[in-house]
């Protein structure tokens, strides 16, 4: 990409085209790496490229995930620093598929004995565990990840010694509605179809249109998913996390609880009072649930209001209408899901604790998350993936463009600053206190009096205009709002925002769940319940802004590396290429500034000493011990190849090498002078014996 003699996006989509059609997914931009979805097996991720890429320098073999990997691991390795990567792209690039490329990659490169081999099992299945429980069928994508992970895999010396998941947001209103041509998360389905038939019946699951929260839109194949294969997947995978059977059992039981809970549908006893239509549908999750059918009833049909008098307090039953206690009870089987969500999570995570103490613990971590999403209808979901989509530009725009140009200004060297776009306004937009973003806004509604009532959507928009309506980012609309994002313009539905903001999870819920007779269930509630409380529960969105940063701030004390997923077609076929499509996510992944950068900058750079170390060979006089400074080390070993003066730059720490051909031209030199010696350690081997 750097060679193109013309950098302009027709010619990068035009060059990404040529090389797709012809089966290369891969492409570099320095040390960026670019991957197009082929939609179909490729041939070359077998133990023969494993070899391949093993310890391999980059231009060696054509760009691939593993030289990105191995490049990983020797950096930390050999420089001793924490590195990660960043994986980016629009739904159904290819992100989770290339993440899981790298661990498995990281697995066979990595050795070690019992402990290391436990770990890289815990990593390696805890994909598609987390997946039948994260993952979903939508429009964009067959397996579209729902939550967004940070794995983390500890190293010592070279072998991996431990692990860590961070998991965010996950879609939980997926678990009762999904759009047309959309389904549930994938354990539905596979639980349904793939159990033995005894063992279904025990849980009184059945097909998947028995069940509201499945059948609303009649959607419930996917195109190359086998739910019963996949269920026998989650099952190893469950067993290898360490979860024993009486766990999975749980698991099962929660799961058909959830599914039950969407068959209780209410209807209206007069006073806008909801009762439950009918009684038989209460008993089975009352009985999964293992808690008082009673109870179950009276809770999702009434809640408790507290008022004060003077220094008393009040506690009565409010009757809640049929919108009401359908809310309550999809909050109930929401926060179940998630709570059983977070489970699996931790219970991965402490399967593969590291052991011991040591010092010496190096990490590399892999980010995947949900890609950036434009559907017909945009909700609070959207906005929360688009704004932690919008950050991780931030961090590719810091480290990449930003960082590039400052350095060739701390270092003193000469060249022409490029123009890019920073998408630093519209995480102002979005995060910012003062004055108010969307998400300060939000919440600020959300905690006044009528917070969750009818009113507060309409209330948010109005609000919304008056505080943002500045921001050249933010535009009113007939539904809601839209934001310009560094990816395009999103119209939001402000419909259930507030509620799903608030996220609440109310107290008589908890309280009904601690009152399980099934241990599994009531651990997942260790909730101290203190009516009395005057602090609001932290939202949704402000929940999301910490992760966000926080995860920002990890990534940083890392050294960055960069996948950038493009996504070739709607169609989901292989060798089908949307040159528009294409040409879109080219623009927004700001791939051609990326290019220039790197291309009026310089195409290499090291600091003096480790060139001198890597280079050392090519002259007599550097090759066993140079006795002058690294930089004239380096201008000597310059000479003495022959680079043009023209071609680097000496900066204040660090050797700027221009075009990739003069550093061929060293390599080349190097290895030559290494067969070189081989051939005569050889002769002399032969001579000796
Ligand atoms: P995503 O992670 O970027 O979307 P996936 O990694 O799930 O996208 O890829 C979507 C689908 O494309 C996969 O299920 C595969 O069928 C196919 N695919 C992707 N990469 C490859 C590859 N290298 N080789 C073969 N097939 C591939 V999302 O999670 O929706 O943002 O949220
Ligand atoms: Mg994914």
């Amino acid at each position: 990409m750097t060679l193109l003699s013309e950098i302009k996006d027709s010619a990068i989509v035009e060059n990404l085209k040529k090389r797709f059609l012809n089966d290369w997914i891969f492409t570099y931009i320095g040390p960026v790496l670019i991957s197009v979805n082929p939609f179909k097996p490729m041939k070359y991720f077998t133990h023969k490229e494993i070899d391949l890429y093993q310890g391999a320098a980059q231009y060696e073999n054509p760009p691939h995930v593993y030289a990105l990997a191995d490049t990983m691991y020797r950096n930390m390795t050999i420089d001793n620093e924490n590195q990660c990567v960043i994986i980016s792209g629009e739904s159904g690039a290819g992100k989770t598929f290339v993440a899981k490329y790298i661990m498995s990659y990281l697995s066979q490169v990595s050795g070690g004995g019992q402990t290391a081999q436990q770990v890289k099992d815990v990593i390696l299945q805890s994909n598609p565990l987390l997946e039948a429980f994260g993952n979903a069928k939508t429009v964009r994508n067959n397996n579209s990840s729902r939550f967004g992970k940070y794995v983390e895999i500890l190293f010592d010396s070279g072998q991996p010694v431990g692990g860590k998941i961070s998991n965010f947001l996950l879609e939980k209103s997926r678990v009762v509605t999904q759009n047309p041509n959309e389904r549930g998360f994938h354990i539905f389905y596979q639980f349904c179809r793939g159990m033995p038939s005894e063992m279904r019946e025990d849980f009184g699951l059945t097909d998947p249109d028995y069940f509201n929260y499945l059948n609303l839109h009649q959607c419930y194949e996917v195109d190359g998913t086998d739910d019963v294969a996949d269920y026998a997947e989650t099952i190893t995978a469950m067993t290898t996390i360490g979860l024993i059977e009486e766990e999975q059992g749980n698991i099962v039981q929660i799961v058909a609880a959830i599914l039950h809970l969407g068959n209780i549908i209410f209807t209206e006893e007069g006073n806008d009072k909801a009762i439950v239509e009918n009684q038989e549908w209460l008993a089975f999750p009352a009985f999964l649930l293992q808690v008082e059918k009673a109870q179950l009833e009276k809770k999702l049909i009434s809640r408790v209001m507290e008022t004060r008098w003077g220094s008393k307090t009040e506690r009565l039953d409010v009757t809640s209408n049929v919108q009401q206690a359908e809310t309550t009870r999809d909050a109930l089987a929401k926060g179940l899901y998630a709570r059983l969500f977070d489970y699996l999570v931790k219970k991965t995570n402490e399967a593969m604790k590291m052991k011991t103490k040591s010092n010496g613990v190096l990490n590399l971590g892999i980010l995947d998350i949900y890609g950036f999403e434009i559907f017909q209808k945009n909700g609070f979901e959207q906005f929360c993936i688009n704004f932690v989509n919008e950050k991780l530009q931030q961090i590719f725009i810091e480290l990449t463009l930003k960082a590039e140009q400052e350095e060739y200004v701390q270092e003193g060297i000469q060249w022409t600053p490029i123009e890019y776009f920073n998408n630093a306004i519209v995480c102002q937009l979005i995060e910012e206190k003062r004055p108010p973003g969307v998400m300060a806004v939000l919440d600020d509604v959300c905690s006044s009096q009528h917070g969750v009532n009818e009113g507060a959507d309409t209330n948010l928009k109005s609000k919304l205009m008056e505080n943002c309506r500045k921001n050249q980012h933010f535009q009113d609309n007939a539904q809601g709002f839209a934001i310009h994002h560094y990816a395009g313009v999103v119209s939001y539905n402000v419909e259930g925002f507030c509620e799903r903001n608030k996220d609440v999870f109310n107290v008589d819920l908890i309280e009904l769940m601690q009152s399980s007779r099934c241990l599994f269930i009531k651990n997942l509630f260790p909730d101290v319940v203190d009516r009395s409380s005057k602090k609001r529960p932290i939202t949704a969105g402000a929940k999301i802004k910490s992760q966000a940063n926080d995860l920002v701030k990890s990534l940083m004390l890392c050294t960055p590396h960069y996948i950038r997923c493009i996504k070739p077609n709607e169609t989901k076929k292989p060798l089908d290429w949307e040159g528009v499509r294409v040409a879109h996510q080219v623009e927004y992944l700001g791939l051609k500034e990326n290019i220039r950068v790197r291309r009026a900058g310089f195409a290499y750079r090291r600091p003096f000493e480790k060139f001198l170390h890597r280079y050392a060979i090519l002259t007599k006089d550097t090759w066993n011990k140079w006795s002058g400074s690294p930089q004239n080390g380096v201008l000597h070993i310059m000479k003495s190849a022959k680079i043009r003066q023209d071609e680097f730059q000496m900066g204040q720490t660090k050797v700027f090498v221009k075009a990739p051909e003069s550093l061929f031209l060293l390599e080349e030199s190097r290895e030559k002078q290494f067969d070189h010696f081989a051939r005569i350690i050889q002769k002399a081997f032969q001579r000796y014996f």
